[in-house]
């Protein structure tokens, strides 16, 4: 079994999202989503719409993933890969190169991102509505 791990906020869940999360399953077999948690988010300058729980939840319901975990700290990287045989780490590729390290763990994908939409872009079109 071929396992995949990406991270991500995953705010106000849109169709970057859903093509992010598509195209990483089909990198493998299982895949495992680690959602930021409000307390992360926080060290990441990020205020979300909406809370952990939530976004977890919403993210859980996707046919494509295959598990949920939290992610609550920048340096839990390596120890996710270990602990769950980690074969492919995803992210969209406004993340490209930042996390190389971990290619002594396992194979690094970076995909492109769906252009024209993302979180900002939404709250910014819904805020001025
Ligand atoms: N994404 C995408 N296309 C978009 C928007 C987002 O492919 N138009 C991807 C991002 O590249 C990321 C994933 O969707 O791989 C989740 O995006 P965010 O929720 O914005 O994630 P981010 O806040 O960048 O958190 O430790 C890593 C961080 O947790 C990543």
């Amino acid at each position: 079994m071929k396992t995949v791990i990406t991270y991500g906020t995953y705010d106000l869940f849109h169709i970057g999202h859903l093509n992010l999360l598509k195209r990483a399953k089909a990198l493998g077999d299982y895949l495992i989503v680690a959602v930021s948690s409000d307390d992360f988010n926080k060290q990441k300058g990020k205020v979300c719409e909406i809370k952990d729980t939530d976004r977890m939840e919403i993210v859980k319901a996707i046919r494509y993933v295959d598990k949920v975990i939290p992610e609550t700290s920048w340096d839990q990287k390596i120890d996710d890969v270990k602990k769950y045989n980690v074969d492919v780490f995803v992210m969209g590729d406004d993340w490209k190169g930042k996390f190389d390290f971990l290619k002594d763990y396992c194979e690094v994908v970076y995909l492109p991102r769906t252009e024209g939409i993302s979180t900002t872009m939404l709250k910014e079109e819904i805020g001025n509505k």
